[in-house]
C-alpha cells in the first residue's frame, strides 16, 4: 500500500507595527530563541531580522521589522525602507498592536495593511496587562476590516501563541524547506554580538542617549576553542553622552560590558574577554559613511 506524503508548507511572514508594541519579543517567542534584541525604548530594532520556525510539516520564516514611525534622520529613513522591503512578496503580513494603548497611528497602520491583497492577521499584544472588556471592544472595532483573523496574545507569557501559530500556518502555501532545521536566523554572529551590546546599553541608559547609540565590532579573535577576545566600539553623538555611557569611574561601561559578555558567552559557548570603547561621532545617524560602517545601509 502506498502512503501519500503530506505536502510541506512554507512561507515568509512579515511582522509590522508601531515601535515598542512587542514585535521582536513575539518573534523570539515563536522561534524559541532570542534572535532579536528587545527593550522598552521605542525604535530598538533597526534592521529587518529573520527568525525561522520549523516543524515536521511546515516552516515559517519571520521578518521582524523596525517600528513604523516618521523618520527624522537618515537612519530612520533606512529603517522605514527596511520595513517596505520586508513587505515585498510576503506570504502573510502579521500586524501587531499593543492592546493596552492603541492610538491613531496604530489604527492608521491597521487600516493601511487591511487594504493589501496578501493574507493578513492582526495580533493584539500585551493582553496580560488588559481587562477582557477592553479587548472585546478592540476586536469589535477591527472586525470588519477584512483581516483573516484577529488574535489576542501575550508575547511575554505565551498566551494565545498557539492560536496565532495555527492561524499563520493556514496562510502558508505549499513550498520547500528554505533553511535547515537548526537554523534560527541569518544574522552573522558578529552582528548578534553587536546587538547584544546595544541591548544592554538601551537597558541602562535613558532619555535621548539610547537613540544615538551604535555598536561597531572591531575584532573577534579566537585565541583557542574556549576563549575569544572581542573589541567593540560604542558610538554616541555628544561628549556629554560619552560621559554618561562611561559613568562614574567607568561603572556604567563596566555594567554594560559584563551583562553583554554573559550573553555573548552563552551565544558562542566560550569564555569571552570583551573590551569596549566609547567614541563620539556627531550626527552619525545622518552620515552615510557612519551608517555604512554600522551596517545601516541599503544592500
Ligand atoms: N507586559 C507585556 N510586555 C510586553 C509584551 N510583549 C512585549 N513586551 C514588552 O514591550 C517592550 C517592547 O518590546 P519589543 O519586542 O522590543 O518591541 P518592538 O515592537 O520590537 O519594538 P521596536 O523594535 O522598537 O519597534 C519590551 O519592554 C517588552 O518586554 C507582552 O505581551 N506583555
Ligand atoms: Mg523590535
Amino acid at each position: 500500500m502506498t502512503q501519500t506524503k503530506k505536502p510541506f508548507h512554507s512561507g515568509f511572514v512579515t511582522i509590522v507595527g508601531r515601535p515598542n508594541v512587542g514585535k521582536s519579543t513575539l518573534m523570539n517567542a515563536l522561534v524559541g530563541e532570542k534572535v532579536a534584541i528587545v527593550s522598552n525604548r521605542p525604535q530598538t530594532t533597526r534592521n529587518r531580522i529573520m527568525g525561522v520556525m520549523t516543524r515536521p510539516d511546515w516552516q515559517m520564516v519571520f521578518l521582524d521589522t523596525p517600528g513604523i514611525h516618521n523618520p527624522r534622520t537618515r537612519l530612520g529613513e533606512y529603517m522605514m525602507q527596511s520595513v517596505r522591503e520586508a513587505m515585498d512578496g510576503m506570504d502573510v503580513i502579521l500586524v501587531l498592536a499593543d492592546a493596552t494603548q492603541v492610538g491613531e497611528h496604530d489604527r492608521q497602520i491597521i487600516r493601511d495593511m487591511a487594504g493589501r491583497k496578501t493574507p493578513k492577521l492582526l495580533a493584539l499584544n500585551k493582553i496580560d496587562l488588559l481587562p477582557k472588556e477592553r479587548l472585546l471592544g478592540l476586536i469589535a472595532e477591527f472586525a470588519e476590516l477584512g483581516y483573516d483573523g484577529i488574535v489576542p496574545i501575550s508575547a511575554k507569557t505565551g498566551d494565545g501563541l498557539d492560536v496565532l501559530t495555527e492561524a499563520l500556518v493556514k496562510g502558508l502555501p505549499e513550498g520547500p524547506k528554505y533553511f535547515p532545521d537548526d537554523m534560527m536566523t541569518d544574522q552573522p554572529e558578529r552582528l548578534i554580538c553587536a546587538e547584544m551590546i546595544r541591548e544592554k546599553a538601551l537597558l541602562h541608559l535613558r532619555d535621548e542617549v539610547p537613540h544615538g547609540i551604535g555598536v561597531e565590532m572591531m575584532a573577534m579573535n579566537k585565541e583557542n576553542d574556549h576563549f575569544m577576545e572581542i573589541h567593540a566600539t560604542i558610538y554616541c553623538e555628544r561628549d556629554a553622552h560619552k560621559g554618561i555611557i562611561i559613568g562614574k569611574h567607568g561603572a556604567m561601561l563596566q555594567l554594560i560590558g559584563s551583562e553583554a559578555r554573559a550573553d555573548i558567552e552563552q551565544l558562542l559557548g566560550m569564555h569571552v574577554n570583551l573590551k569596549l570603547w566609547v567614541k563620539v561621532r556627531p550626527d552619525w545617524r545622518n552620515r552615510m559613511d557612519d551608517l555604512r560602517t554600522l551596517g545601516y545601509d541599503s544592500k
